[in-house]
């Protein structure tokens, strides 16, 4: 029989390997259990709690899920005070602290420091009695924080029990409580989704997630923790040293950070400057510069602190990522599919390491959500190698002068319509064609194997063209001559005959080919083909109205609306009317009997083919009506398998579709 003492014990085992299984998935990045091991053993301690509530613990990995929503978070005096940093910005101010700390000390000696990064963060103070986390505080003022111990409890990189030997009876453990890159963006995406303000910053989103008064939002939010202090330490001899410290808080299970170092002196000093500087922008969270300590805790004493700063201590700041200045003028820039991207013109300003004098607004709901007005100071962020953006704007110092700014309805670049369909963030140029914005992208699809094929008109030589004024949009292409053509870069006079002669070739093409060359958004290969034996003639398709558009099969509502624009736009319609005008034609159209025996089935084609090739037999299946798909489905009605058919002729045997060779193919389409 199963006594209390044994679920007693049971309970204890689940708690010490949930912990452990804890600290190696996050702290040490080792798991050693999957998932559902893991998961198995919470649910079982999860009931063995509910059903003896008397065997609930503090440090019981269940209680990190969160608790009861507060009214408000008490205070908490410090036990020792939290210190503040005095910070220098470059290496001169570096050498005069090191100066300082050595008259101090009164030594020439170089001296050795601990470094490590400064993370961008909440500093934040946990007490351990007897190993047990009893209590967390923000830093507050120095002298008084908040308690915000439920919400601690639930970051999974802070230990609910300290783990291992020589546990001191009380430990306060300082560190900086932050959110990893990866994670900000995940919650802000949801933040989104889910209608709410998303978060300026990392920091501000840990700041915003440690001090909820409901618990159960923190542990749903991607917080984490390095420690790099101890402050209170009752029954333990404090270590000798910062590393020594950090060494020993590692044993107990607690997080420090990978890149803590020893160095020795000046040198050793800005050595790691440099080498953190480099690695900022791939550490997988924000740091803001490097904090090097006096390493050994004897020095520490004899330096003492000065207006609560350490004299020991001293934060090097790398260049600000976010900085103050004002928006001058907003203005439209044109990408190369035609979206328009809202663009602030900056007053300059030093930001991430470079002079910005441009931020993105990304698009107009950004600009509303923002409420980013032309005149306003905003708050710009340059993180890396990312795009400056706005972040927000500083209401206090908006001005009577400020004003909204408008998207305009027509393409600063080249006139055409400027569209925004519903659900899309982006606005768009409709003047595909003829946009000088779009213009290389526009040829080079023109050109493409699917469209007009043009052998020998590759991307590069695309962008050459247009660079040397030799082309503005697709019609100019069959204009061309060997002689341009061969004042190209790398293209010798052969090439340029054999382009010519491509271009020439190139203008027999088929209607379907035609439309799917012109680049009308989401007029695919397979769109266009129904478009081109539905209306059978380009007037006839110029002419058609959305609801016409939308009664033919794979168009819809937005579909038919790109079509209906393209075709309004003038521009376009010249583009067009030039390529007629240069020789492009095709063979008339074959209406498709509606009769046929294939019209309206699918048929998937695979294996080797050894009387038609693929595209041949898939061409003539469509003439016939037959839709052709890729992969064997329930809606599949026939597959024809060649030699050696594979998987596709497995899954239909397997669905009980039915199969038939090449012959009987050939028969079919005769
Ligand atoms: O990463 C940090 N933000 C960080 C902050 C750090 N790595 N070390 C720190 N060390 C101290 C002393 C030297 C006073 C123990 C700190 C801070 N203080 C600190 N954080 C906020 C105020 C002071």
């Amino acid at each position: 029989m199963t006594t209390k003492t044994e679920f007693k014990q049971r309970a204890s085992e689940l708690r010490d390997l949930i912990n452990k299984y804890n600290y190696l998935y996050y702290v040490t990045d080792n798991p050693e259990v999957t998932d559902s091991e893991y998961d198995r053993l919470f649910t079982e301690l999860k009931q063995l709690e509910q059903q003896y509530p008397e065997l609930l613990t503090n440090d019981s990995p269940t209680q990190r899920v969160g608790g009861q929503a507060l009214d408000k978070f008490s205070q908490i005096t410090h036990a020792l005070p939290m210190l503040s940093l005095d910070n220098v910005f470059d290496a001169d101010e570096f050498e005069a602290f090191d100066q300082r700390v050595r008259d101090w000390l009164n030594t020439s000696e170089t001296q050795i420091y601990a470094a490590e990064p400064k993370l961008d963060g909440l500093a934040i103070s946990i007490r351990y009695e007897h190993g047990l986390l009893v209590q967390a505080a923000t830093r507050g003022d120095g002298t008084v924080g908040e308690d915000v111990t439920v919400n601690v409890r639930t970051i999974p990189t802070v230990p609910l029990r300290l783990q291992g030997y020589n546990i001191p009876e009380v430990i306060e453990i300082r560190g900086e409580i932050f959110m990893p890159k990866e994670g900000f963006e995940k919650l802000n995406q949801a933040q989104i989704s889910a209608d709410k303000k998303p978060f300026v910053n990392p920091r501000n989103a840990a700041a915003g997630s440690l001090r909820q008064l409901d618990s159960k939002i923190t542990a749903t939010r991607p917080l984490a923790i390095y420690c790099y202090g101890i402050g209170e330490i009752v029954g333990m001899e404090a270590p000798e040293s910062h590393s020594a410290a950090m060494k020993q808080l590692e044993q107990w299970g607690c997080r420090i950070s990978p890149e803590l170092k020893q160095v020795e002196g000046i040198q050793g000093a800005l050595d790691y400057i440099t080498y953190l500087g480099d690695k900022r922008d791939s550490l997988p969270y924000d740091i803001d510069g490097v904090v090097f300590k006096v390493d050994k805790v004897a020095l520490q004493q004899r330096l003492g602190f000065v207006a609560r700063a350490p004299r020991w201590a001293i934060a090097h700041k790398f260049p600000a990522q976010e900085e103050m200045t004002v928006v001058e003028d907003i203005e439209i820039q044109v990408g190369r599919t035609g979206a328009l991207t809202p663009v602030a013109r900056l007053k300059p300003v030093f930001v991430g390491g470079v002079t910005v004098s441009n931020a993105t607004l990304h698009n107009e709901d950004e600009i509303r959500r923002k409420d980013v007005r032309v005149g306003d100071t905003v708050i710009v962020r340059r993180a890396g190698d990312v795009i400056p953006e706005v972040v927000q704007v500083v209401p206090s110092k908006r001005t009577a002068e400020s004003y909204e700014f408008v998207m305009p309805s027509t393409c600063p670049i080249c006139g055409s319509d400027v569209e925004r369909i519903e659900g899309e963030a982006k606005a768009r140029c409709t003047g595909g064609l003829y946009c000088g914005a779009q213009r290389k992208e526009a040829i080079k699809h023109f050109a493409s194997r699917k469209a007009f094929d043009i052998d020998g008109l590759g991307d590069k030589i695309v962008e050459q063209l247009v660079d040397a004024g030799f082309i503005k949009d697709v019609a100019d292409l069959f204009h061309l001559t060997v002689e341009q053509l061969s004042s190209l870069e790398r293209m010798g006079d052969k090439s340029a005959e054999n382009l010519v002669t491509a271009l020439t070739a190139s203008k027999q093409t088929k209607f379907a080919r035609f439309l799917y060359s012109l680049g009308i958004r989401e007029v695919g290969e397979a769109t266009a083909r129904s478009l081109a034996s539905h209306f059978l003639t380009l007037d006839g398709l110029i002419q058609a109205n959305e609801e016409s558009l939308i009664e033919i099969e794979d168009v819809g509502p937005v579909v038919a609306h790109h079509i209906v624009t393209f075709f309004e736009q003038s521009h376009n319609r010249e583009v067009i009317q030039r390529l007629l005008d240069a020789g492009i034609s095709w063979p008339e159209e074959q209406k498709i009997a509606a009769d046929s025996a294939l019209s309206g089935k699918t048929i998937v084609l695979t294996g080797t083919l050894d009387k038609l090739s693929r595209s041949e037999a898939k061409e003539k299946l469509l003439a016939l009506g037959a839709k052709v798909a890729g992969s064997v489905s329930k809606k599949t009605d026939f597959v024809v398998a060649g030699r050696d058919a594979g998987s596709k002729l497995t899954k239909a045997e397997s669905l009980g579709i039915s199969v038939v060779d090449e012959t009987t193919l050939i028969e079919w389409l005769n």
